[in-house]
């Protein structure tokens, strides 16, 4: 197929696929997970925490991701991501838990305070 014969084919696919319409998807997707399960060493580990993840909240908005995919004309397809209420004080945990055990130390919750101003 000679260049002069591609383009014209070329134009006449994209003008027959314009006019089936184009493919369009947009999808929201809410995130609600669960609380971490967590427990504390002592209340003073809990008190740092805590307030630890209110600066956190008050300094944070909202996160949301989006993922588009396009082809143009043909293909349109859109992904929103908007993290639940739990997102903050759950990726919290993860950082102040930092063996994992599932409960914070006066230590663990120190460094966490510590890091977060
Ligand atoms: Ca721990």
């Amino acid at each position: 197929m000679t260049f002069r014969t591609f383009l014209p084919v070329t134009a006449g696919v994209l003008l027959g696929l314009g006019g089936l319409g184009c493919i369009s998807h947009q999808e929201t997707i809410h995130t609600n997970k669960q609380r971490l399960p967590i427990s504390f060493e002592t209340d003073a580990a809990a008190r740092t925490f805590y307030e630890a993840v209110e600066k956190i909240r008050e300094s944070s908005r909202p996160t949301e991701s989006k993922t588009e995919f396009h082809i143009p004309v043909i293909l349109s397809h859109k992904i929103t991501t908007v993290n639940g209420p739990h997102q903050v004080f759950n990726e919290s945990v993860q950082r102040a838990d930092t063996n994992q055990d599932g409960k914070i130390t006066e230590k663990e919750a120190r460094i966490f305070a510590d890091n977060t101003k």
